[in-house]
């Protein structure tokens, strides 16, 4: 997929977001498990900023796909704060109720939400409940394995088993953003689980 994405803004309170319009895809994980490398990595452009110091999205970025730049955007994609990291967790479960909650539960363009979860390290507790309050929401979700380019195949087979179990999900696509074709299978799957 090639869009020409535009920035259009960086929201900390729901008055902040953008006037709802197309359907919107959102980014959930932990501080640095690799949400704006995969969005980065989706687009094929450097658009959100990666960082190697966890927890410097403070704010919602919303971007803006357009098949043609003259036309109105197809799809949105909206790269949130990270959750879980120990140093910020504390100012980030303030601003979740805050902002994060009311964009998850109320927004009324969110088509689907992409959870990230990291296949370098156990089952997290915090995705578990991320994932949980979205099925309570009934909101539309995909889980998808992060960095499995640090794993041999057989050790990536038994963490995405693991993610899969403690998760309770179906499905948990593996990716890796610095790998050709990395984002091929996530592209599918997010097209596919978007509504017609
Ligand atoms: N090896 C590897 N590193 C990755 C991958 N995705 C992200 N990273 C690294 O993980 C760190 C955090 O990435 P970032 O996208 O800023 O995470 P965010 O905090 O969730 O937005 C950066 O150092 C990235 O280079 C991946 O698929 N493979
Ligand atoms: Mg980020």
């Amino acid at each position: 997929m090639k869009f020409s994405v535009k920035f259009l803004l960086s929201a900390t309170s729901p008055s902040h977001f953008p006037a709802p319009s197309v359907p919107e895809v959102a980014f959930l994980g932990r501080s640095n498990v690799g949400k704006s490398s995969l969005i980065n990595a989706l687009l094929g452009e450097t658009v959100a900023r990666v960082s190697s110091t966890p927890g410097r999205t403070r704010a919602i970025n919303f971007f803006a796909l357009h098949n043609n730049p003259n036309t109105p955007p197809k799809m949105i994609f909206a790269d949130l704060p990270g959750y879980g990291y120990a140093k910020i967790s504390k100012s980030i479960s303030a601003e979740w109720p805050s902002f994060i909650e009311p964009y998850l539960t109320e927004r009324e363009t969110l088509a689907l939400a992409v959870c990230l979860v990291d296949t370098n390290i156990p089952p997290q507790p915090s995705d578990s409940m991320l994932i949980d309050f979205l099925q309570q929401h009934q909101r539309p979700y995909i889980v998808v394995g992060t960095k499995a380019d640090r794993l041999s195949n057989n050790t990536l087979a038994k963490s995405i088993a693991a993610l899969k179990r403690e998760h309770q999900v179906d499905n948990v696509i593996p990716c890796t953003v610095n790998k050709q074709n990395g984002t091929k299978a996530l592209w599918s799957a997010l097209l596919a689980a978007l509504p017609a």
